[in-house]
């Protein structure tokens, strides 16, 4: 890893479709970030470059949702993950956007590129189209069964069940996502890139990377042995990056064409010196990614890098798997995620602790679970005992003997060479699982600094020695801030607000990760300025909040996932005709004296005033009703109830939980109105 003479790491341009949850965080930008930051540490030559993918059927199936543009739906959320990023101290060098015309431009280019050099297939086939709704079905705009493990809802492109990469075509029972209805076939030109031509080239590009994750290897190597097959470059969208090509009206290029192309782009943006990162054979160039983007990075994108010819392809792709949330998959539409920007309003300040639960519940070879109660171990057993804990004794035994000044470093005992030597292997072993994308085990070993740091203060006591032996004393609490700046540099990568207000705290301002193991960082005599409290305990009623918020969501998803009752038996026409619904006004509503649940309501139908007993009135108080205008049926037959007439029914609509609603028009009408 040393031969290269520079790094350049991408993150994953997330579909600019949603806010950001940990799942994202843990999955790609929090270890990209932290490599990144272990490189800037040891003065590496490193760009950090992502941004939002702004196109593709994610983004215009929202905007359709929302009743919004897509480029309203992108605008917004480009600012709302940008600033979640910025927020937990996701340092990236360059957050650009695909809808950028800079990017547009690019990535035509590089399409043209592969066309005038015959690289692409051009290709008539049978695709799927909603008639009602005048559309090619491009990959999520159709869902259907899944080919390979069966299950419902399915998208075009892929089942989220297994994980296996589909193509429209190959979906059982397709329905159009647009309508619902089955769509037909109808032939549309594309241009293919034939992955079969580059099967060999792609297998030996993998065949030399046998260090790659074997999660990583494990998908690649399962689609070489399947046997790769041409693929569409293009698609039947009016959303994406037109084609750069004449009469190409309602066709742009295939989203996962150009979003990775959007890494070289945004690099373009952020340097005028971008080439030497992707096309000189001593970059070295790291894809940080989720499981899902596996293919496109380690076979598709390269096979285009390879077709284009210019570009070097990447050297490590440290895909993660998924992060459950409290053992559920998390998932926006069921609203199963802890959102980040709600988290920095519960936990105002601490993206630190966030930061460091992720890292250790990263889910680096298999899928893992974020629990609020492992957060609150993390934080409490962790953070504050450990790091805090070390620091904050640090800090006040030197303000409280030695008016805040590094004492000097005098005597030196067994304690300080048993520290030395459990020191010494540190620097390797975290560099080691540093480069080896080992984050998890890298936060161990970094803390284990602070952890030492402990340990020698509770075995050489400073706060007694001091009683008796002022210089002794002063020696101690030297070595335990040499380890406190140590720990300030060794954390940055996972913790770096904490790590700032440490190093502010020290006056540290020229240091580098070589300081690590370096017991002269902080001179005797500088003045020290406590940083007080660095976390502090997360009480149980605070944890419990967060589950109740949870167990909120959980009820409403079961709740929604309730079953509709069955449709009653089929009747005729005419049995329907029979019955004579009506728009009507509640011009008084009373409770009855011998009845619960009875309202007598006086209705105006238009012609004149009716009364009718309504079961409504443990749902709604007399003065709540009054005004409404309502559908009833008006030809049942009059039935005496609680020794009144009731000349009619209302129509109520029953929800899942029970509550009641009433059938209304949904704008004011006169009354009388017939419903038919
Ligand atoms: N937008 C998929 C995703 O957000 C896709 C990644 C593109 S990376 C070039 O998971
Ligand atoms: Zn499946």
């Amino acid at each position: 890893m040393s031969t290269f003479s520079r790094t350049t790491v991408t993150a994953a341009l997330i579909y600019a479709n949603g806010p950001i949850h940990i799942g994202h965080l843990a999955g790609c930008y929090l270890p990209a970030d932290i490599y990144v930051r272990f490189l800037r540490l040891q003065k590496k030559d490193v760009i950090f470059v992502s941004g939002t993918d702004e196109h593709g059927v994610p983004i215009t199936i929202k905007a359709q949702k929302e009743g919004k543009t897509p480029q309203e739906v992108v605008d917004y959320y480009y600012k709302e993950i940008k600033s979640s990023f910025q927020d937990f101290g996701i340092s990236f060098d360059f957050y650009g956007r695909t809808s950028d015309p800079v990017h547009h431009q690019f990535s035509q280019d590089f399409f043209l590129k592969l066309y005038q050099e015959g690289k692409f297939v051009e290709e008539t086939t049978m695709q799927y189209f909603d008639e009602s709704a005048n559309q090619f079905l491009a990959d999520r705009y159709i869902t259907g069964d899944c080919p390979s493990c069966k299950q419902a809802g399915a998208y075009g492109d892929q089942c989220e069940k297994c994980g296996t990469t589909l193509s429209p075509n190959e979906l059982l029972n397709p329905k159009s996502m647009l309508s619902g209805a089955s769509p037909v076939l109808k032939p549309t030109k594309n241009w293919f890139l034939p992955l079969d031509q580059w099967q060999g080239e792609l297998t030996k590009y993998v065949d030399s990377h046998p260090e790659w994750k074997p999660n990583v290897l494990g998908q690649v190597k399962s689609w070489l042995q399947e046997g790769l097959k041409p693929r569409a470059m293009t698609r039947d969208l009016n959303w994406g990056v037109p084609i750069p090509l004449p009469d190409t009206e309602g066709k742009v290029l295939y989203v996962w064409f150009d979003a990775p192309i959007g890494y070289m782009s945004m690099t373009t943006q952020l340097t005028p010196d971008w080439e030497k990162y992707w096309k000189a054979k001593d970059s070295q160039i790291v894809h940080f990614i989720g499981k899902d983007n596996i293919v496109f990075h380690c076979l598709i994108f390269p096979a285009m890098c390879m077709a284009h010819g210019e570009f070097q392809l990447a050297d490590q792709v440290p895909a993660n798997e998924f992060m459950n949330l409290e053992g559920d998959k998390i998932s926006t539409s069921r609203n199963w995620a802890v959102w980040l920007h709600e988290y920095l309003q519960d936990f105002p300040g601490k993206q630190d602790v966030l930061r460091y639960t992720l890292t250790s519940l990263s889910p680096e070879t298999k899928d893992s679970d974020f629990t609020w109660a492992d957060f609150q171990t993390k934080n409490n057993s962790e953070l504050v005992a450990i790091l805090g804990n070390f620091v904050n004794r640090a800090f006040v035994l030197i303000d409280k003997n030695f008016d805040s000044q590094v004492p000097n470093k005098s005597t030196e005992s067994s304690l300080e060479a048993d520290l030395m030597i459990a020191l010494k292997d540190i620097p390797a072993k975290l560099d080691a699982a540093l480069a080896a994308f080992k984050f998890r085990d890298a936060l161990v070993i970094a803390m284990e600094i602070a952890r030492l740091g402990n340990k020698y203060l509770a075995e050489t006591e400073p706060w007694k020695v001091i009683k008796e032996d002022r210089e002794k004393a002063g020696s101690i609490l030297n070595f335990a801030v040499q380890l406190v700046a140590q720990s300030a540099i060794a954390l940055e990568p996972f913790i770096p607000f904490t790590s700032f207000r440490l190093r502010e705290a020290l006056g540290m301002s020229d240091y580098s990760w070589t300081h690590i193991g370096d017991f002269e960082i902080i001179p005797a005599g500088r003045t020290l300025k406590n940083p007080g409290l660095l976390f502090d305990k997360i009480e149980d009623d605070v944890i419990q909040v967060q589950i109740e918020k949870l167990n909120k969501t959980k009820n409403l998803m079961e709740l929604a996932a309730k079953t509709v009752p069955l449709v009653k038996e089929t009747i005729e026409f005419d049995d329907f005709a029979k019955m004579d619904i009506r728009i009507g006004e509640i011009i008084a509503a009373e409770k009855m004296e011998k009845s619960k649940k009875l309202l007598k309501l006086t209705v105006n139908d238009g012609i004149k005033e009716r009364t009718i007993l309504s079961g409504i009135a443990e749902h709604f108080k007399p003065e709540e009703v009054i005004g409404k205008q309502v559908s009833f049926l008006a030809n049942l037959a009059p039935r005496k109830m609680m020794g009144l007439e009731s000349e009619g029914m209302i129509l109520m609509a029953e929800d899942a939980d029970g509550s009641l609603s009433f059938v209304q028009p949904d704008k004011k009408i006169w009354n009388g109105a017939t419903v038919n």
